[in-house]
């Protein structure tokens, strides 16, 4: 049985609690159709998986934790982009490029929300109308980001989205993960495996080159599994989708097992590093690399390299894609 809850308090503001009967428990907020909180009961002490802040005021300015980017995850190149011949510009919030959709990306959004429930899983739906050109992107676009929680301890994130225009469509869940339950412990002692045999090379502005390169022997080998230690990354892994799931994550104590499966086409892996560490977190003060962002989307700079896939999203054909965050203890 799964429960839902609105609830309000001073931190979050309005948000919802969806509960299983194993006590996990989903916290969600219409303010970027965002995760707050997903609380494990660990030999009967609470872990709470997500890096993030104690109040809505501080993930607003700070953005990106665990809301839902769009409508293009990571960033736009010269912050623009053609779709059947026409150029349109996108705001420049990053050195020239456009990052996660401009400065009024969909995580700065208040959503709609509804609360459902289906078969064995129940949670939010949080719907976005998006206004045709706003910040550079066409078309009167209706975003739908379903958070669900089930019995079997499936925390799933389901996107679907239709347009009047081609437009460009890439969003992401920018969670970020330390599975001590604390970013005040670093993620060094995680073992991390990733289902990537190559990543998107990228430039020294994160932008990607166009070229995929081979993990052997690089520090982008996870195919195996292994200690993160103290590799930082900020890089686009390109899944195979040859095994299941996609990534897993375990914790230092191996009493958390984190196992992501996503119909999307790669992985944006992004450590914290120094710019982060020392940032007041809900559990104290964050570590140098304190969190593991996993964000998984098509491939940033698809709209330019056609060997990446396609990101226009057009009216004939609706946005799908899903991701489903398994939790074993
Ligand atoms: C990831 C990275 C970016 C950025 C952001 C907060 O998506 O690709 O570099 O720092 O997270």
């Amino acid at each position: 049985m799964v429960n839902v809850q609105k609830l309000e308090n001073e931190n979050y503001g309005t948000y919802y609690l969806i509960e299983n009967k194993n006590n996990v428990r989903l916290a969600v907020s219409p303010q970027g159709a965002r995760a707050l909180d997903w609380i494990i009961p660990v030999d009967g002490e609470d872990r709470d998986l997500l890096v993030g802040f104690k109040t809505i005021a501080e993930h607003k300015k700070a953005r990106y934790y665990a809301a839902t980017i769009g409508p293009v995850a990571g960033r736009i190149t010269g912050a623009s982009y053609n779709i059947d011949g026409t150029e349109y510009q996108t705001q420049d919030n990053d050195g020239g490029n456009t990052l996660h959709g401009g400065f009024e990306g969909y995580d700065t959004k208040d959503w709609a929300a509804e609360v459902f429930e289906e078969g064995d899983k129940a949670g939010v739906i949080f719907t976005l109308e998006h206004p045709d050109g706003e910040n550079g992107f066409p078309g009167n676009v209706v975003s739908k980001v379903k958070y669900s929680l089930d019995d079997d301890n499936n925390y799933q994130i389901e996107y679907t989205a239709t347009t009047d225009k081609p437009t460009l469509y890439n969003p992401t869940n920018h969670g970020y993960y330390n599975l001590t339950g604390s970013p005040v412990n670093s993620i060094n002692e995680h073992t991390l495996k990733v289902g990537a045999k190559q990543v998107a090379e990228t430039n020294p502005d994160v932008t990607t080159t166009g070229n995929k390169v081979d993990v052997a022997g690089t520090k982008f080998d996870f195919v195996e599994g292994r200690k993160i230690s103290d590799t930082y990354l900020d890089d686009p892994f390109i899944l195979d989708h040859e095994q299941t799931p996609d990534l897993v994550l375990t914790s230092p104590d191996e009493k958390v097992r984190l196992e992501i499966e996503t119909t999307a086409p790669a992985v944006v892996i992004y450590t914290t590093g120094a710019s982060e560490a020392g940032m007041q977190m809900k559990y104290g003060e964050m570590a140098d690399h304190g969190g593991i962002a996993i964000e998984p989307q098509g491939i940033p700079g698809t709209e330019k390299y056609s060997q990446f896939g396609d990101i226009i999203l057009r009216p004939e054909n609706p946005f799908h894609s899903k991701t489903t965050y398994h939790v074993e203890f």
